[in-house]
C-alpha cells in the first residue's frame, strides 16, 4: 500500500493537478465537475467508475443533474496518496476527453 503524502512529495503531487482543493477537516482533496447536462454527467461518471473499478480505488461523490462533486482519499491509508494523485488525473484526463 502506498502510504500518506507528505512534505514535498505532497507539493508536487498537488502540483500535477488543476483545480482540485484539499479539504479543511479530513486529509482528502475534492472538485466539482460541471457537465452539459445530466447524460454528459453520467456519461463522465460511468467511464470513471470503469477505471476505478480496476484500479480498486474509489472514489467519494454525489451527482446533482449535471454537476458531480468529487471527494478523494485513500481510506486505508487514512489520508490522501498517490492513488488519489492518480484517480484525479485520471478524472480530468475523461473530462478533457468529452469536451469539457
Ligand atoms: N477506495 C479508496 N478511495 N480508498 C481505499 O482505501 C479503498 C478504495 N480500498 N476502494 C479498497 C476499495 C478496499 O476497501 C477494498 C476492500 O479492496
Amino acid at each position: 500500500m502506498t502510504g500518506k503524502l507528505e512534505g514535498a512529495a505532497r507539493t508536487e503531487a498537488l502540483s500535477r493537478l488543476d483545480g482540485w482543493r484539499e479539504l479543511d477537516d479530513r486529509d482528502a482533496i475534492a472538485k466539482e465537475f460541471r457537465f452539459k447536462d445530466f447524460n454528459a454527467a453520467f456519461g463522465w461518471m460511468v467511464r470513471v467508475a470503469l477505471i476505478a473499478e480496476q484500479r480498486n480505488h474509489h472514489p467519494e461523490w454525489s451527482n446533482v443533474y449535471n454537476r458531480v462533486a468529487v471527494t478523494l482519499s485513500t481510506h486505508d491509508a487514512g489520508g490522501l496518496t498517490e492513488r488519489d494523485i492518480a484517480l484525479a488525473e485520471a478524472m480530468d484526463r475523461c473530462y478533457q476527453e468529452m469536451g469539457g
